[in-house]
């Protein structure tokens, strides 16, 4: 039986709670000269046992494994690339399964912050139209924009993002290797889908043994997974171990006007089955960085979601 339609909430104004008061605290009326009434003394949420809880989440998140076991896309690494990946595509293909993983409990990978832990993030022209897409607010300067505070643009994309009835988020799940095919045409292997674990497992291989992973089917992976780090640039790091890619040219130095155009020009599928993008293609292509600018992490989100559009739409 499938779970009941999402209802979605009617809009605030449209149901004052009746009781306990409003979101917005009206004044408790006084009753006797000065007296007030405390609203909340009667206050009782409505019956519930532990049991039904339980259910009511693991019913769920196993019909989600079992539907994404086989997705038509999957997304590693929920990060500013991989959530515009993600929103782009859910929007443009509403058809598609889109499957994230994402090994942190908290998606959204650097862009919680603009720089050296400074609010404020900073998107270079014409990346401002992502903003709009999404519907982010920003001050404009000449060349580039300013968004007051980076959550407000990652906890808006995000929110976009998992209300799209197509998209599941697997957080504080990693993928720790690749299904591989050999491509019979060519004898080149092909990315065929992604071998996960619940994270805290992942980082435990070296004192718990046997403790095998799970796996979901995709003809087509985006990889965001970031620059090199204790999990970041994981895909082509794995592409290189199993002679898939021949070098990592590894990520240079920082020059922004260089590292956003390159980024964002170079998102494309790296082998059959796998797009590449964001920080995580600087390690492939030895693409400079760009510090604390994220307009091509948006930009390269739109453009790895188109190279996997053009595969569908072949
Ligand atoms: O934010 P990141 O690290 O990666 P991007 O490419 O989305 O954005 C990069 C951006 O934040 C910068 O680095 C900025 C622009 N600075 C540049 C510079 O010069 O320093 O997100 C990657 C996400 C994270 O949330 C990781 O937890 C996740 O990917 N991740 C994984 N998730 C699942 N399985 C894995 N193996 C894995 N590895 C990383």
């Amino acid at each position: 039986m499938s779970p009941p339609a999402a209802v979605m909430p009617a809009p605030v104004e449209a149901h004052r709670f009746e009781h306990p008061s409003t979101f917005v605290q009206d004044a408790a009326p006084a009753t006797k000269a000065g007296e007030k009434v405390d609203k909340w003394a009667d206050f009782k949420f409505e019956h519930i046992r532990e049991s039904t809880v339980s259910r009511a989440m693991t019913k769920r998140y196993f019909e989600d494994l079992d539907k994404y076991a086989e997705s038509d896309v999957v997304i590693i690494g929920a990060g500013s690339c991989g959530l515009s990946a993600a929103y782009t595509l859910a929007k443009a293909r509403p058809d598609l399964k889109i499957a994230i993983i994402e090994a942190g409990v908290a998606p959204g990978g650097g862009a919680w912050l603009g720089g050296q832990l400074f609010s404020a993030m900073i998107m270079r022209k014409p990346a401002q139209l992502f903003l709009e897409e999404i519907g982010v607010p920003y001050e404009e300067e000449d060349t580039y924009v300013v968004v007051k505070h980076a959550a407000l643009f990652t906890s808006t994309l995000m929110s976009k993002v998992l209300t799209f009835p197509n998209v599941k988020l697997f957080n504080a799940t990693t993928v720790e290797d690749l299904i591989t095919r050999i491509d019979p045409a060519t004898g080149k292997i092909r990315v065929a889908g992604v071998v996960t674990n619940w994270t805290l497992v992942s980082m435990h291989h070296d004192d718990q043994s046997c403790m095998d992973p799970n796996t979901i089917n995709a003809p087509i992976i985006i990889s965001t997974t970031g620059h090199d780090g204790p999990f970041g640039a994981f895909s082509v790091k794995r592409l290189l171990s199993m002679n898939a890619i021949e070098k990592l040219g590894g990520m240079r130095g920082l020059d922004m006007k260089l590292a956003e155009d390159a980024i964002v020009k170079g998102t494309r599928e790296i082998v059959p089955g796998m797009v590449v993008g964001g920080m995580e293609l600087s390690e492939v292509d030895g693409a400079n960085r760009m510090g604390p600018t994220f307009g091509a992490m948006a930009l390269s989100g739109v453009k790895a979601a188109e190279a996997v559009l053009e595969v569908y739409d072949e």
